[in-house]
């Protein structure tokens, strides 16, 4: 980048984080388990047997961490709330205190000048509905719209920015078909259900926010373009179904009102028969989608069950620590197809960052500092905003960027092993330090993105 790049007035610079990977303190003050404290107990489900009991003990340092980000130069902050601490049963009684706690941290938000995006559904869902059959559970919808109305009702006007559910492929595909996340099942049957589910839980909060809310709600889903190993006719077959199952099986329903054809070819004889009213519901005007962006995917035919489509490794390319390929021109082309395929609705980046193979924080520095030296990150982050401005110059309406993660944290079954963060944690002392990429960053939101012109250091 040559020239200082130009970012939109009003585009918001911030970093997003989720309840169970950075609270701890799950069950404190008269919270309720949910799927993620029940999975994380259970013997070999996580790394080392990792849980989110302390985590990042946010849920009792919330006022440093946001004095932290505030010190950073944070416009936004991205947080989910955790339903059972609101709802321990998930419907029925509200537990006040869990209530208070993320109105608590609102407000602290508010007084530091930092504005709050409050995702609904991180992944948490209380321990009870997955009981009564979880989103496999056609009632999930209206428990969901409780959960949903409640929120809006403590908190719309303090909080003006809205998430339903954090990327619906995630839950589904690791929750429901492999395994790997709570609540563990691997069944083909069930997969489309929870999918289905979920975005009915989508629409019924939409629809229920237009009721209550005033302000403005959206989707966030994970996206990874695909693209096709060969120009063989079994490629591109394997890359459109690839393509349909993570990008469009929740962007099309939600938007557009249908699932893609390719999905009765993935799914075969578990593809349900869909009532027709499901979509009006699942189609509602959303003021944003919130794109989360780590890498791509190369796709080449094969019989593995039951996509039949497989990713090829890269020569020559670079992957982060969790192996995922460092591609930011993705995040540039997958806006642009957004933009194509979906019409005009606005874009905000809700989540990228890596897991880069951070050296340890070396000791205190003469100014007292930690310091952490991740120049793989920084160029990460460096090459991505520079993909986002491309496609705004291309004409994509991307009006903010979320890095993940503000904090190291609980990166799910891989436990502590992974470090997303532009502030390390060290979990035994609980401290933070900025790594060097957070002292880069805060340049970059200083000067509205003009530094990226500038060389690293
Ligand atoms: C996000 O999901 C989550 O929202 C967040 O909680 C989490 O901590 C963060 O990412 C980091 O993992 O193996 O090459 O086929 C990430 C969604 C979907 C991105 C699967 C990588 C696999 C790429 N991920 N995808 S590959």
């Amino acid at each position: 980048m040559s020239q200082a790049p130009v970012f939109p007035d009003g585009f918001l610079w911030g970093a997003a984080t989720a309840a169970h990977q950075i609270e701890g303190s799950p069950l404190a003050d008269g919270a309720g388990p949910s799927i993620w404290t029940r999975f994380a107990h259970t013997p070999g489900m996580t790394l080392n047997g990792d849980t989110g009991d302390v985590a990042c003990d946010h849920y009792r340092r919330w006022k440093d961490d946001v004095k932290l980000m505030r010190d950073l130069g944070l416009q936004a902050y991205r947080f989910s709330v955790a339903w059972a601490r609101v709802l321990p049963e998930g419907t029925g009684r509200i537990n006040q205190a869990g209530l208070d706690f993320y109105s608590r941290l609102v407000d602290e938000l508010l007084a530091n000048g930092i504005e709050p995006l409050l995702t609904l559904y991180h992944w948490d869902l209380p321990a009870a509905l997955d009981d009564r059959g979880g989103w496999l559970n056609r009632d999930s919808a209206d428990w969901f719209a409780e959960y949903a109305s409640v929120m809006y009702k403590a908190l719309d006007g303090r909080v003006k920015k809205w998430v339903t559910l954090n990327e619906p492929w995630v839950i589904t595909d690791g929750g429901y078909l492999h395994g790997a996340l709570a609540p563990g099942h691997r069944s083909l049957f069930e997969a489309p259900i929870a999918s289905h589910n979920l975005m009915r839980a989508h629409g019924a909060a939409v629809r229920a926010y237009r009721e209550i809310g005033a302000h403005e709600i959206g989707l966030v889903v994970n996206i990874e373009p695909k693209y096709a190993a060969s120009d063989s006719e079994a490629d591109r077959v394997a890359t459109r179904r690839a393509h349909a199952y993570m990008n469009e099986q929740y962007l099309h329903p939600a938007l557009l009102g249908r699932y893609p054809e390719e999905l009765e070819d993935v799914f075969g004889a578990a593809w349900p028969e869909w009532p027709k009213q499901d979509f009006e519901l699942i189609r509602q005007k959303l003021d944003f989608v919130g794109i989360n962006y780590y890498t791509r995917g190369v796709t080449e035919a094969n019989d593995s069950y039951p996509l039949k489509a497989g990713s090829v490794r890269q020569p020559l390319a670079t992957y982060s620590e969790t192996g995922w390929e460092f591609y930011p021109k993705g995040l540039t082309d997958l806006l642009v197809w957004f933009k194509q395929t979906y019409g005009d609705t606005p874009v905000y980046i809700t989540e990228n960052g890596a897991a880069m193979y951070d050296p340890p924080a070396a000791e205190v520095d003469a100014d007292g500092r930690g310091r952490v030296r991740d120049p793989l990150r920084t160029a990460y982050l460096r090459q991505h905003i520079g993909a986002i401005h491309d496609a705004i110059q291309a004409g994509v309406d991307v009006r903010g960027y979320m890095l993940w993660s503000l904090l190291d944290n609980l990166e799910w079954s891989l436990g502590y092993s992974k470090r997303f963060g532009m502030v390390h944690v060290n979990y035994a002392t609980q401290q933070r330090t900025p790594k060097d990429s957070a002292h880069w960053y805060s340049g970059v939101i200083r000067s509205h993105g003009r530094s990226l012109a500038e060389p690293l250091p």
